[in-house]
């Protein structure tokens, strides 16, 4: 092989992936080896890499392009025979799916820290993704990081860096890279699922006005293609479309917090009708109508409901999964069309299976995920295209499809508290009290609320019979309302605790409550069991959604 070279490495502690693959500071990621032996790990332990086809691109966070030229020449040293790069490194996390399943590539390398912010002293991280183009499953994860253990050697070749800005194919070593476009693929594949000459006539209409907000993240070309170039929205309709090494010093998280700017567009009578953002690698996405928020759980239930107004999407569903803390809405909407929904655990890899065995069609997370059998990853861009056509089919307000929808299946109130940045032992020590409280909770009554389950949420797949434990504390209340508690598995300073917070109101004269005063009574419940404030020596949550 040519110019291949073996150095000698030793393991480093910690490289064990978390919700969604290794995540730290930039720092760490940039010391000697360190990003090498996880990549080496990659190949060492997928051998259907070997003269196969990778897919290689990132969010153009900080440190993205130095690291695609180190994953390419170890790629080129261990036998990959073809690897397709976005240009200049660009490549959302749904485009990655996309192009691992349309050229059937063996596997994906994504690098990103999604919502967390970029910059020298900020987020990197890396995720490999399978043939499937889905994040890998726990046992592939697992298996790297067994491997970074004990690794003591990694591969790579001797060449000097690619031009990824301009499209074409390269060879490096053995191995071919073909610089493809980063938006075309993906773009076809939309234009495939929705109905873009009604799409197109909405906005001709020049009675709808629409904000999509890229936080300067990776999913400005994606949208300034789409949604300005194809569908013909005014120019300006995407706002911080330029992607931006720091994004801009922004925090690339699409909630109400973080995308502040976009919910003041979106805000009274000059107000835009329809807004969304979408974070850092473009997978996440925040639906907003003029003065209303679409709870990402809600987002699910509406898209479900109507699903059969979509091209892609017409001969109906087959079935729905959410995350356990997302909100239960998604389930009286797959009740009502009589097919099942899965309650999977936190984290995009575990609706794999039941997409690839036809369980299932859309999924999503209260984490402002969403999706389909399309791809294998959660698609910010998918969803506002989903929104938008329902918009053009219906020609109602955001507002009245999701009051509408209340009125038929009920208003699941949902809110999620975050305390970031925790002391890890103080977030561990909170996790075990409540641990020990589970056997006392059962008939226990607070208030107006009578506990009739809690437990520790234990998840095996129907598929491949695989178990997850502890993925989280589970609170249920006799009227179906619960409070969740879990460690978020994708921070990377202290600890992140999240608290869920549902409470189901069929009444439709009392959909119309400000959600924190509907769920206070909840609220104070789960902030005394947890004992929050002397635990956590914090009086308030750092992030509301
Ligand atoms: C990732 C995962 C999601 C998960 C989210 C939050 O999203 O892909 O499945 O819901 O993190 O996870 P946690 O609550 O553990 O922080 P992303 O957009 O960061 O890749």
């Amino acid at each position: 092989m040519t110019d291949r070279k073996e150095i000698a490495t030793t393991p480093f502690d910690g490289q064990k992936p978390g919700t969604s693959g290794l995540r730290k500071k930039v720092k760490v990621f940039q010391q000697p080896h360190y990003l090498e032996n996880f990549v080496q790990a990659i190949f060492d332990t997928q051998s259907v890499l070997n003269n196969g086809c990778l897919v290689v691109g990132g969010d153009g966070r900080f440190y993205n392009r130095e690291a695609i030229q180190i994953i390419l020449r170890i790629a080129a040293a261990n036998g990959v025979a073809t690897a397709l790069v976005g240009r200049g490194g660009i490549l959302s996390t749904p485009a990655v799916s996309c192009v691992i399943r349309k050229y059937h590539a063996q596997g994906g390398i994504v690098l990103s820290a999604s919502h967390n912010p970029g910059g020298a002293d900020e987020d990197f991280g890396i995720k490999f993704n399978v043939a499937s183009g889905g994040p890998a499953p726990e046992i592939v994860t697992d298996d790297i990081f067994v491997r970074t253990r004990s690794i003591d050697r990694y591969f790579t070749i001797a060449a000097a860096p690619l031009d990824l800005d301009l499209l074409g194919e390269y060879q490096l070593g053995d191995m071919k890279v073909q610089v493809i476009d980063s938006v075309a693929d993906y773009a076809e594949l939309m234009a495939s699922l929705f109905n873009f000459d009604a799409i197109r006539q909405l906005f001709e209409s020049g009675a709808f006005r629409m904000r999509f907000d890229a936080m300067h993240a990776v999913t400005g070309p994606y949208a300034v293609e789409i949604l300005e170039n194809i569908l013909g929205a005014e120019p300006g309709t995407v706002i911080n479309g330029i992607p931006l090494e720091d994004f801009g010093g922004g925090h690339p998280d699409p909630n109400l917090v973080h995308a502040h700017e976009l919910v003041a567009l979106a805000h009274g009578s000059d107000g835009v009708d329809f807004a969304a953002a979408s974070d850092g690698d473009g997978d996440r996405n925040m639906i907003l109508g003029n003065d209303f928020f679409v709870t990402p759980s809600d987002s699910l239930a509406v898209l479900a409901a109507n699903a059969h107004l979509v091209p892609g999407y017409h001969q109906g569903i087959a079935g729905i999964a959410r995350s356990m803390p997302t909100s239960q809405a998604a389930d009286r909407v797959a009740a009502a069309l009589g097919v099942d929904c899965y309650e999977t655990p936190t984290g995009w890899k575990f609706f794999g299976n039941l997409l690839d065995a036809g369980r299932i069609t859309l999924c999503g997370e209260e984490s402002f995920g969403t999706g389909s059998h399309h791809v294998r990853e959660k698609d910010g861009l998918w969803a506002v295209l989903f929104w938008l056509n329902l918009l053009a089919i219906k020609r109602q307000s955001v507002g009245a499809i999701v009051r509408e929808h209340w009125q038929r299946f009920g208003r699941n109130y949902y809110t999620r508290h975050d305390y970031e940045a925790i002391n890890s032992t103080a977030a561990d020590g909170l996790m075990h009290h409540l641990h020990t409280l589970l056997p006392t909770l059962p008939q226990r009554v607070f208030g107006n609320y009578t506990v009739a389950y809690a437990d520790d949420f234990c998840y095996v797949d129907p598929i491949d019979a695989s178990m997850s434990t502890g993925q989280g504390i589970r609170i249920g209340f006799t009227d179906g309302s619960r409070i969740v508690f879990r460690l978020s598995g994708t921070g990377t300073e202290g600890a992140t605790l999240r608290i869920y917070i549902e409470q189901y109101e069929p009444d439709a004269t009392r959909h119309e409550r400000p959600v924190q005063d509907a769920l206070q009574p909840l609220i104070t419940i789960a902030r005394e069991l947890a004992q929050i404030e002397a635990r956590t020596e914090r009086t308030a949550p750092t992030v509301i959604t």
